[in-house]
């Protein structure tokens, strides 16, 4: 019995000593990544300054990457600071610093050297490596044709690594890095002829093909490859496991699939013969009207090249277009629209302009309250073009098949429903032409992100005030043929 109780209390001293012994521990215990990150308030990401990445446009920031990793610190809660880093290694580096960021958010695809650098995530966006030349040079269809040209690509890039691996099977193949050019001046170089071949993922050509009206796709480099964040390799994994939780959930929630729409769904709205005539009225037809977009996105309170996209959807910038339908103008007003908005003269690009600043804010500001930005511009876009009666009845569609009349992405389903009789013999307004506000609203965003890459601040800054800068096309060149599809 003695025996027993004293071994009772040794027993008990010792676990005392241990609870306490590990209290302590926990207590000098290094915070977890991410306890420092909420502890701290505030989420480190490095990236790169592209338009696939990361860029600043009169709004503030933004790009696909910046958009989703701000979700992400969202999430978390806590500030999201931005670092911006001037080529691969160099961002891999300051990964790897202990006090430098904690993320990586690039569009990096993972390789052998740089599973060393860094920790990966789970995937978010598939791309291809494509192997890009001028149109109407020698367009090589094989790894085999890359030898003899000459090739430039980013200093440190999978693509680098791609060629360094190639080499070893053609000794002949040359090529050079550079660490002072981003994926914008490599496809320049090739559309101006400065070099042969470059190579580039599938999702920044796409973003990219409107300036570059001569690039063009040789072949597909491999396999295509997936898209990944990074975590310092040094770090515990309580960040990558929030990281590839907060991914997963984009997936199936839709957030990726927003972005992906927004970013390089619609750059096939353009294609080759688009980009060009996209690029060539931008220097040409808009400079005349920019005055008008921007002192009436003044007074109505809009972005002016959300207007602009508007004017270049409705009429390319030309201001005495006549529609079949008899509608007409830059902003192809109808005549009840014109005289509601006082406008007298539809075919004077200034009047135009001004009732159609003034009648796209009107209908927005009368959209439900429920609908929130961003959709609701892309709700009163779609009102525009097919009135608000007819979306009114596609917002009643897409309830009835218990989708969320206040998202675009589910309301631009039905849209098309109005111009099927088992559907719009339902509705309240009958048939429409349901289609068409779907391809006008995709064909103004695309539009519309064009602008805003081509106006941002820091290119502006590079030509005289108020000009427009279009990397690619040469304003002193002598308008070329389209090319063929
Ligand atoms: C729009 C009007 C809306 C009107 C709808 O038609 O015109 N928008 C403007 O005038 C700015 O006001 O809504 S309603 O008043 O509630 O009925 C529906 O009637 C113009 C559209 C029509 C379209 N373009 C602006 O997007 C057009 O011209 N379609 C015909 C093309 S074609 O003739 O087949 O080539």
């Amino acid at each position: 019995m003695f025996a027993h109780t004293a071994l009772r209390q040794r027993c008990a001293k010792w676990l005392f000593a241990t609870g306490l012994f590990l209290l302590l521990g926990a207590c000098v215990e290094k915070p977890s990544t991410l306890e420092r990150v909420k502890e701290d308030g505030v989420l480190r990401v490095v990236t790169r300054n592209s338009p696939a990445t990361y860029f600043q446009d009169r709004n503030g920031e933004t790009g696909f990457e910046y958009e989703l990793v701000k979700h992400f610190a969202d999430d978390l809660g806590v500030k999201l600071e931005i670092e911006t880093a001037d080529n691969l290694d160099e961002l891999f580096d300051d990964l790897g610093k202990p006090s430098g960021p904690v993320l990586a958010a690039a569009g990096l695809v993972t390789s052998e050297r740089r599973k060393a650098q860094a920790r990966f995530s789970h995937p978010y966006l598939e791309v291809t490596p494509q192997v890009i030349y001028r149109n109407g040079r020698p367009r090589p269809t094989d790894a085999q044709g890359l030898v003899g040209k000459k090739i430039l690509v980013l200093k440190g890039s999978s693509h680098a690594d791609q060629l360094a691996e190639l080499k070893k099977q053609y000794p002949g193949l040359q090529y050079e890095e550079s660490d002072a050019v981003e994926v914008v001046d490599l496809l320049r170089m090739v559309d101006e002829g400065q070099i042969d071949l470059t190579l580039v993922d599938s999702n920044e050509l796409a973003m990219n093909q409107v300036y570059f009206p001569n690039v063009r796709v040789a072949f597909d480099l491999g396999d295509t490859r997936d898209q990944r964040w990074a975590v310092a390799p040094g770090e515990d994994n309580s960040l990558l496991n929030e990281v590839n939780a907060f991914l997963d959930k984009a997936q199936k929630n839709g957030t990726l699939q927003r972005l992906k729409d927004r970013y390089y769904g619609h750059v096939d709205v353009l294609g080759y013969v688009g980009a060009y005539t996209f690029a060539q009225h931008l220097q040409q037809r808009l400079p005349k009207y920019e005055k008008h977009f921007k002192s009436y996105a003044k007074v109505e309170q809009v972005d002016w090249r959300l207007l602009a996209a508007i004017g270049y959807q409705e009429s390319m910038w030309q201001p005495e277009v006549t529609s079949k339908t008899g509608v007409r103008g830059l902003m192809m007003l109808t005549q009840r629209t014109a005289q509601a908005m006082g406008v007298s003269n539809r075919l004077d690009p200034r009047q135009s302009i001004q009732g159609g600043a003034k009648y796209f804010m009107k209908i927005k500001a009368e959209l439900d309250d429920s609908i929130q930005e961003p959709d609701r511009t892309w709700f009163a876009l779609a009102a525009y073009n097919v009135g608000t009666g007819h979306l009114e009845d596609a917002r009643t569609l897409a309830k009835r098949e218990k989708l969320n009349p206040n998202k675009w992405l589910d309301v631009k389903k039905m849209l098309p429903r109005l111009a099927q009789k088992q559907w719009y013999r339902q509705t309240k307004y009958g048939y429409a032409r349901g289609g068409e506000p779907v391809h006008f609203v995709a064909n103004i965003r695309r539009y519309y992100d064009i602008l805003t890459w081509v106006t941002q601040p820091q290119l502006e800054g590079q030509v005289a005030e108020g000009n427009l800068h279009v990397p690619g096309v040469n304003k002193d060149k002598p308008a070329e043929q389209a090319p063929p599809m």
